[in-house]
């Protein structure tokens, strides 16, 4: 028995290494050998073309499908820069692209290749992103990864470098490393990139020597998590390659390419997830499952519990986890789950529909399950639930902005303004929905963080259905992102209450990023003093730090006191006694010689009340 155990013991030690070696975590998904001959494989590859210079004043005309200048000779890929007229140009070379063939968010790439070599040439294996989707131009802004550069006026030294918005050659901010490979043209050598969600690791031969990191970035600094494409080219001259000039002496050149390997990670974490799939309006609302590592160098950094791209809630365990959200409001909402590993790898479960309040689905919801605070941020690209007519009007029936809710009318940006998203595409008569809850009825004022491309912009609120504002018109600077304070001069009286809120934008072709609400002043209708009656109105602004007004009604003529009281019941200050006539009344309570902290203020007439107030100090 003990024997037994003990065998066990030992091949349970033993086994650990090799488990471990075993996780290979990449599997190759896409290749070329080359072991053919003749243009390259037109499934893998596409042509860039032109000779205008392909923006770093680059002196080769890139050819399409032309032998001379791309070819498989059965073992490699050859690109070979020329010297030849061609179209207006003195050099003939090729620039091979993989978009639409190959495109990958993530992965191990490796190319083994031999470089040109010779003053003026610049060979590069390298990728650029697929599609748009950041910024306002294509390039710095949606990124590039130069996983191989070689400039011939400084042989045997390569160069791995990304661009971005924030980091890129135009601001000298570019980010990068070298390394020297003195017989770069003479031999092969594997130039790899391992691009994953919190880095990217540069090696030639298995040998790393930079890594770029994501750290806090957001888009600016890392755009890195859209598909990119390869390419591989020589170019000739340039405002890097040709910074010492042509060697014409040294045409033609190649750059030879035994393979190109693209890998997919594999060892992404595991999730379950379970969740009601009906519940009561109002009622909590229990979702639960495990999250598990296949990597066995990662661990479980959190869950996440979305409401379709909305994230309500963050589990920092992993292993049985849950989470609950209460006092779910009546609608129907697409459940799922994300895990993230400490190597930034993440999986997302499947969708569960919850229906709460057995509802057909066609009413407005809030998107994030309850509704929004009115004065905490209502994020734009988080209008209601319940599709166009309901909760939108939008006059493209497309999400054409791409950042978050793909599958609604409403155009939804990755925001330029910092993180997140805009709704933008605002035309005039387009409007949009927001469940919210007023928690204070009051007078409020308006917040808005958008960018327009008029001078001017024009909106309008409702409230259940009731015009709130009239056409406000609000003058701002165009075409910045800015924090507009909209205050009129009634400002906006809310009801306490859940209720719909409706923005309809008029003019000026708004960004809009969040609205926020402030409270200029509070009415509470239950506590007010009916017309005719003595009472507290109330005082504001509460809490105060220089002076707060208090606001009295007096019923019956006659004496009346209003005193200050701290916390101790000891008489601060008389701020009234005198004989009031029948009518509406203020004093203002200063703060010089009060300490921090609260009181209470009591009127004393024909009746008696009293309410606190907040002095926070200087
Ligand atoms: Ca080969
Ligand atoms: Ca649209
Ligand atoms: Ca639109
Ligand atoms: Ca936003």
């Amino acid at each position: 028995m003990t024997r037994a155990i003990f065998l066990l013991i030992f091949c349970f030690f033993g086994a650990i290494p090799a488990s471990s070696l075993s996780a290979q975590p990449w599997e190759l998904i896409w290749s070329d050998e080359f072991d053919y001959t003749g243009l390259p494989n037109p499934e893998r590859w596409g042509y860039d073309v032109g000779g205008h210079g392909w923006g770093n004043a680059e002196k080769q005309f890139y050819t399409e499908k032309r032998q001379e200048n791309a070819r498989a000779d059965g073992n490699h890929l050859v690109i070979e820069a020329r010297k030849e007229s061609w179209s207006g140009r003195d050099y003939t070379s090729s620039r091979l692209v993989s978009k639409g063939k190959g495109d990958w968010t993530y992965g191990r790439f490796e190319i083994r290749a031999q470089l040109p070599s010779g003053r003026g040439t610049w060979p590069a294996i390298w990728m650029l992103p697929t599609n748009n989707s950041y910024g306002t131009a294509y390039w710095p802004d949606n990124g590039e990864i130069d996983i191989m550069e070689h400039v011939g006026h400084n042989p045997g030294t390569i160069h791995a470098t990304i661009h971005t918005d924030a980091y890129n050659h135009l601001r000298g901010t570019q980010r990068g490393s070298s390394k020297s490979v003195p017989d770069a043209s003479d031999a092969f050598h594997v130039y790899a990139v391992e691009w994953t969600p919190n880095r990217m690791v540069f090696s030639i031969d298995e040998e790393t020597f930079w890594t770029y990191s994501k750290g806090l970035s957001n888009w600016q600094g890392w755009p890195f998590d859209k598909d990119f494409h390869l390419i591989l080219n020589i170019a000739v001259g340039g405002s890097w390659g040709g910074q010492q000039g042509i060697d014409d002496s040294i045409f033609p050149q190649q750059m030879l390419i035994d393979y190109v390997r693209a890998y997919r990670y594999t060892a992404t974490p595991e999730l379950t997830f379970d969740a009601p799939a009906n519940l009561e309006a109002g009622g909590t609302a229990t979702f639960m499952g495990t999250a598990t590592v296949q990597n066995p160098d990662h661990r479980i950094l959190r869950v996440e519990l979305y409401q379709g791209d909305g994230l309500l809630e963050t589990i920092r365990s992993g292993g049985q986890w849950s989470a609950s959200i209460e006092n779910v409001h009546k609608g129907c909402y697409t459940m799922r789950a994300r895990t993230i590993d400490t190597g930034g790898w993440s999986t997302f479960s499947d969708s569960k529909m919850l229906n709460a309040g057995n509802t057909s689905c066609t009413e407005n919801a809030p998107y994030l399950m309850r509704p929004h605070l009115i004065e905490e941020k209502i994020e734009a690209e988080y209008f209601d639930l319940g599709g166009p007519g309901v909760a939108y009007r939008d006059r493209s029936n497309t999400n054409d902005g791409k950042g978050i809710r793909l599958n609604e009318g409403v155009d939804v940006y990755p925001t330029t303004d910092g993180t997140g998203y805009h709704v933008a595409n605002i035309s005039r008569g387009e409007w949009l929905t927001y469940t919210v809850q007023v928690d204070q009825a009051g007078v409020y004022d308006l917040q808005m963080r958008l960018e327009s491309q008029a001078a001017q912009i024009s909106f309008s609120l409702e409230f259940d259905g009731q015009d709130k504002t009239g056409v406000i018109e609000h003058t701002n600077t165009k075409n910045i992102f800015q924090t507009i304070r909209v205050i009129t001069e009634n400002g906006i009286e809310l009801n306490a209450g859940t209720q719909v809120m409706k923005v309809h934008l008029r003019g000026g072709a708004p960004k809009l990023n969040w609205m926020q609400f402030k409270l200029r002043s509070p009415t509470n209708r239950e506590e007010l003093p009916e017309h005719g009656e003595t009472g507290l109105i109330g005082n504001y602004p509460n809490p105060f730090t220089t002076y707060t007004t208090i606001q009295y009604r007096v019923g019956q003529p006659g004496r009346v006191v209003m005193e200050l009281f701290n916390l101790l019941g000891q008489r601060v200050r008389t701020l009234a006694d005198h004989h009031h006539q029948t009518g509406e009344y203020s004093t203002v309570v200063y703060a010089e010689g009060l300490s921090t902290g609260t009181y209470f203020y009591t009127l004393t007439g024909d009746i008696t009340a009293q309410r606190s107030l907040q002095y926070l100090g200087h």
